[in-house]
């Protein structure tokens, strides 16, 4: 079994082809935002703790979200593979990552390239559409602002390890599939 990490700004498209990569080759799903989510909307405990972070589109303390991350890949078995979506977002969560894989094969970096008119126009569609908390004018600049300070260095980390390739994500959603798709079965 082998893992991806799906990687891009907010609005490039990872949940969207992290579902169908999971499908399309037999992976797990894993969204630390759509995990988050699922706490804010049951109210747990984190999910309260969290709720403000999330909805202004700040990044939730590591140790929770590294805890949420160990809690899937454990409960899922050694014979799992996953996509990480969403997740590492910091150097310090990517240096996590690598050190929960331990016995499973490191992640492969799927980066998807799309500008930033793009970017904000595919949220904001969203933001009406869905009406998502986080999916409003503001939000989305700061979201923009932490991917650019705090995420996008991940891309030199995996560059230097060779685990990184990137995909353009601006076609429509079945051409960047194919693309990631093409990407994939080259390396697996
Ligand atoms: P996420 O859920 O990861 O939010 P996101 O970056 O917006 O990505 P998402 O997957 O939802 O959107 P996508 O690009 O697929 O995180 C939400 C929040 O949770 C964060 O702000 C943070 O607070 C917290 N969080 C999550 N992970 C964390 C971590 N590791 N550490 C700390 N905090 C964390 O899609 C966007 C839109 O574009 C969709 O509407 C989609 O339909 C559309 N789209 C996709 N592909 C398209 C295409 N090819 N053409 C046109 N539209 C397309």
């Amino acid at each position: 079994m082998f893992n991806l990490i799906i990687f891009g700004p907010p609005g490039a498209g990872k949940g969207t082809q992290a579902q169908k990569i999971s499908e399309d080759f037999n992976l797990i799903h894993l969204s630390t935002g759509a995990l988050l989510r699922e706490e804010v909307s049951q109210q747990t405990t984190i999910g309260k703790q969290v709720q403000t972070i999330v909805a202004g589109g700040g990044l939730v303390d590591d140790n929770i979200v590294d805890t949420i991350v160990k809690n899937e890949i454990e409960k899922n078995g050694p014979s799992a593979g996953f996509v990480f979506d969403g997740y590492p977002r910091n150097i310090n969560q990517a240096l996590k990552l690598d050190t929960l894989l331990t016995t499973k094969a490191l992640p492969l970096v799927l980066n998807l390239e799309v500008n930033q008119e793009e970017l904000i126009s595919r949220l904001k569609l969203r933001g009406q559409k869905l009406g998502r908390a986080d999916d409003n004018k503001t939000t989305i600049s700061n979201r923009l602002l932490i991917y650019a300070q705090q995420t996008q260095p991940l891309l030199d980390f995996y560059a230097e390890k060779e685990r990184l390739i990137s995909v353009d994500g601006q076609g429509s959603i079945e051409e960047v599939f194919e693309h990631l798709k093409e990407q994939i079965l080259k390396r697996k």
